[in-house]
Order: C-alpha cells, then structure tokens, then sequence
C-alpha cells in the first residue's frame, strides 16, 4: 500500500471519499491576481509604480517583471507549479498600450486582446478590475466619491469602459468576467461630510450601471473596505454602505480578508452575506496588524473560510479570487506558496467528516465536534496533497523550493 492508498482508507472511516474530494478539487477555479508579479505597479509607463490609495508594497527583492511578456512567462512559470482550474485577474492599468500613453478614461478592448489570446493559449479564463489608484487625479484621495466634477467623470469614464471591456471578455473567453471595482476613496482625518461624500459615490455608481450587461458575459463585484492608510478615519465604501447598494442593485460583494478588524472572523460573514446574495467575490489575503497584503498561507483563518464555502454548499456561487502582493522575497515563489495554500485550504475544508461533525453538533454532544475536529488535524493531510499534486502535473511540495530557485537562477537573475 502506498501512503496515499493508507491515507485514502483512514478518510474513509470518517465516511469521506477521498477520490470524489480531489475530482471535485480539481474543478474549484482560483482567479490568480496578476499584481504579484511587479508589485501593482502596472505597464502604463515604462518607470510604473504602486502610489496612493491607501495600500503599499514593501521591499525590493530583484527580478521584477519590468515587461508584459516577462508577467506573462512568470505567469507562465507559477501555472505550471499549481494545480487545478485557474483564472488570472488583471487590473486595468496592465494592458498593452503601445508607445502613446494611454490613460484611464481611454483604455479600450483593444488593449487587452494580447491577454486574451494569451488566456486561450493558457487555457485560463480572466477577470478585471478598474485601477483606481496610482494617478494623478486619485492623489486627493477620492475617485468617484470626489466632488470635484471633473474627477469624478473622469473615474466614472473608467469605470463603464471597465465594464464593458470585461463584458467582451467574457464573449470572447465564453465565461463570465468578474469586475472588482474597489475604489480608494477616503480620508485620513475626520471628515464632517460622511453623508455627502457616500450620496455622491451612491450616484456615481447608479450611472455606472445603468447600462445592463448580461450575467453570462459580465459580473460586478463591489469591494468594501473599513481602512486604509490614509484613510484611517473614513472610507467612503465601507462594508454598510456596499452591503446594502449590492442588496438593492443586485450587486454582488467582494469581500477582502483584510478589509476588516484583524480580530474578525471573516468566515463568520460569508453564511449572512450567502443567504441574501447568489453569489460573492473573495479577496483571500493575510492581514498583519493591517490590510499589509502578505502572502496567504494554509493557516486557521484561510481554512475557516474554506470550511465555510464547503459547509454553506455554496461554494459554486463563490468566486475565488487573491490579493496579496509582497516585493520582499521571490515574487513567483510568492505567487505559488498563496496560491497553493488556498488550494490545500479548499482540500482540507473538502476532507472534513461534514455528516459526523453535524451528527454530533445536532445531538448536543459539542464535545464530540471539537475532539472530531482535533482528530482531523492530525489525519494524513499531506499524502492526499502530494497525491493532487501528482495528479494535477504540478509540483511535489519537497521539489517546490528547487523549482522556484532554479527560475530565479536562470530568469529572474538576468533581470537585475
Ligand atoms: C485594496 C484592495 C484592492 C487592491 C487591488 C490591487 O485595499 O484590496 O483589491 O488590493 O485592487
Ligand atoms: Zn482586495
């Protein structure tokens, strides 16, 4: 028996069909976020770089993708290191704009063809986001909340452009493209005008979406927030204010582990929020003290959420996406340890003995639950793991560390 077959068998007294687990895990996209790759930096200009808006990347590890191709064979390099289904999430300041420079409120379809055709040749499927930071005209710290009357269409321009270029998208790639639009509106101090500034946002948006655009082609998710730096005292698009716009407009929400307390239970949120909506936006990402980004791990909160997703029975109607981005360590091992750990959170929240655990919570025996749980942890974990990653033609987590090393030896070095 190999250690796979044992492990396969001891799932099995827990009444968990190990073989129907990693099929189903196999199928489970990940919307893989292109910003890890150059530290949201973005290829407007040649010099781009993360600036404003309340999020920061820190660190200055070499090998950063200065060019669209050297993304796309990072990209490349940390699919082929994952495995199972993938989206790739790009941000609307990563098109290929030629040598003109191309701002916001002139972006078209026409700048994303080359990751359109780059995504069938890759066999993944995209998703988008509106770039609302890093420009001059978001430095006040407010986009489509600004009640200077010249931002705000500018932004407002950008934001239905985004909509329908990932409405095209998603005709082209024959699946729905999910539009994040997170803004960075906010302010540092207190602010007097709470009301005014939302009213505006609140009518920004309803002009954004007056053009209807089919389920089929093109989703919108909105991001809420409760901080940012320099916007420790008022977000304009705080969790209250998307929540109920999403419930009236039939939005749905994107929610971002670090958008919260640090202490809160993110998991805790998604039962409420998948009752009322069919379906929610995830930005997986592990919060430090603040909203920092770092990269996700296999850890308590990344699991509970993944429980969630499996225990709901809502896990088609989620959409997994990630948002961590760190320029202190190699980017694409980075990329592979985040994405990887989301994959073996959905595995291990797919392993769990669901039938026992409700058994017991419903008889009252909580005690029971808890010891079940413990049981779990200690449970051959990582043979199915490596036995999905076999399966998947990715990487055996012990050749991971040589793999990465190696491209940073051979690509990555050559970029300093
Ligand atoms: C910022 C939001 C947002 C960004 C990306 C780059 O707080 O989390 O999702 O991280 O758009
Ligand atoms: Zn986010």
């Amino acid at each position: 028996m190999t250690s796979f077959e044992l492990a396969r068998s001891r799932y099995a007294r827990y009444g968990v069909d190990v073989e129907a687990v990693l099929a189903q895990l196999e199928t489970v996209p990940i919307s893989v976020h292109c910003w890890q790759g150059d530290d949201v930096g973005g290829f407007e200009k040649p010099d781009a770089t993360l600036g404003g808006g309340g999020i920061q990347v820190t660190g200055n590890y070499p090998g950063k993708a200065r060019t669209i191709d050297e993304l796309r064979q990072d990209l490349e390099k940390v699919l082929s290191l994952v495995g199972g289904r993938h989206r790739l999430s790009l941000h609307a300041s990563y098109g290929e704009f030629g040598p003109a420079f191309v701002d916001r409120d002139q972006i078209e379809e026409s700048h994303f063809q080359g990751w359109v055709d780059w995504a069938k040749k890759m066999g993944v499927h995209l998703d988008f986001n509106g770039t609302f930071f890093s420009h001059p005209l978001a430095d006040d710290g407010f986009t489509l909340a600004s009640k200077d009357e010249r931002v705000r269409r500018f932004w407002i321009e950008h934001a239905k452009r985004c909509r329908r270029i990932a409405a095209w998208m998603g005709r082209e790639q024959g699946s729905p493209c999910i539009l994040d639009t997170w803004i960075p509106d906010g302010t540092k101090d207190y602010t007097v005008d709470k009301f005014g500034y939302r009213s505006i946002l609140k009518e920004s948006l309803d002009e954004i979406f007056e053009t209807e655009y089919p389920a089929y082609e093109m989703r919108d998710a909105l991001e809420t927030k409760l901080f940012g730096i320099g916007s420790e005292a008022f977000v304009v698009g705080s969790h209250e204010f998307y929540m109920n716009y999403a419930a009236r407009s039939g939005k749905m929400l994107c929610i971002d582990m670090g958008h919260f307390h640090t202490d809160e239970d993110v998991a805790d949120k998604l039962s409420s929020i998948l009752l009322f909506d069919d379906e929610v936006l995830l930005h997986i990402s592990r919060p430090m003290r603040w909203d920092s980004d770092h990269v996700v791990l296999f850890n308590d909160k990344v699991k509970m959420v993944a429980e969630e997703l499996v225990r709901s029975g809502k896990l088609e109607q989620v959409h997994i996406g990630l948002d961590f981005f760190d320029a202190s360590i190699n980017r694409i091992g980075a990329w592979v340890t985040g994405i990887r750990s989301m994959r073996k959170a959905l595995l291990w929240a797919l392993l769990q003995p669901m039938d026992l655990l409700m058994e017991y919570e419903e008889s009252g025996n909580g005690w029971a639950a808890m010891a079940l749980s413990e049981e779990q942890a200690i449970l051959p974990f990582g043979d199915v793991w490596d036995e999905y990653c076999r399966r998947t033609g990715s990487a055996l987590e012990g050749d991971l560390i040589d793999l990465v090393t190696e491209y940073e030896e051979q690509v990555l070095r050559e970029r300093a």
